[in-house]
């Protein structure tokens, strides 16, 4: 039998998302299995003691959990649609873009949604700060319709996941604030048969011994 890589995995989690859509992209398939962040399962803390999702564990039991290195791993195994080779700019000036907003933008984010788990956080400034990082994407989608030119790229796959929790953290807020492109381009983003195929289904929370389930289904778009 042929061993499949294991991916664990939280449905609304951004980070796993990302994974996810990459892992679509690139036509892998791996057994996945779906966790609760208050319960999770022992194995992935054996083999990752961190205890964030995504984890990847390959068939020959290395470990990779970090999702934008599940992202590369996943896209350069295959990478049909170039996600790693954007039409404008190179694959570092998409890992910079992604640091920037992995940095700052999410942690404004998180302190204006979780705004009670941070002493001293003050939401609408940290709302503003959130809004300032998102002009930079609208910077680029003014001249493209993507961030990295006229096709969708890593960039944009790493990042929409991001901007679509900090819309649903206030979604009128966000439909009177965040500038325009990004509101555009985010909407394009949710409306792919990819984002169905990584959100669309509602996994059960995997249990040892349970049959396995892989992912994706069917053959993602
Ligand atoms: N840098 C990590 C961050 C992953 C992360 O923080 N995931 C969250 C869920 S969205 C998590 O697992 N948090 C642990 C917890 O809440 O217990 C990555 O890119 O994979």
């Amino acid at each position: 039998m042929i061993r499949l890589p294991l991916l664990y995995s939280f449905r609304r989690c951004p980070y796993a998302m990302r994974a996810r859509l990459a892992i679509c992209a690139s036509q892998t398939r791996v057994e996945l299995r779906e966790i609760v962040l208050r319960d999770k399962p022992a194995h992935m803390l054996e083999i990752s003691p961190k205890g964030t999702v995504p984890v990847l564990q390959l068939p020959d039991q290395s470990v990779i959990d970090e999702s934008l290195d599940i992202m590369l791993w996943a896209l350069r195994g295959n990478d049909p649609q170039n996600w790693l080779s954007p039409q404008a700019g190179s694959l570092d000036d998409m890992l910079a873009l992604i640091a920037h907003m992995d940095g700052p933008f999410k942690h404004h984010l998180d302190r204006f949604k979780y705004a009670s788990r941070f002493e001293g956080a003050n939401p609408d400034e940290h709302y503003a700060s959130a809004i300032s990082a998102l002009r930079e994407l609208a910077n680029r989608l003014e001249k493209t319709p993507y961030l990295f030119g006229r096709t969708p790229s890593l960039a944009d796959q790493a990042l929409f996941p991001f901007v679509r929790q900090f819309c649903n953290a206030a979604p009128e807020r966000f439909a009177s604030e965040a500038p325009k492109p990004v509101q555009t381009w985010l909407s394009e983003r949710v409306a792919t048969p990819l984002f169905a195929s990584v959100f669309g289904t509602k996994w059960p929370k995997w249990q040892p011994g349970d049959e396995p389930t892989f992912f994706p289904q069917l053959p993602c778009d």
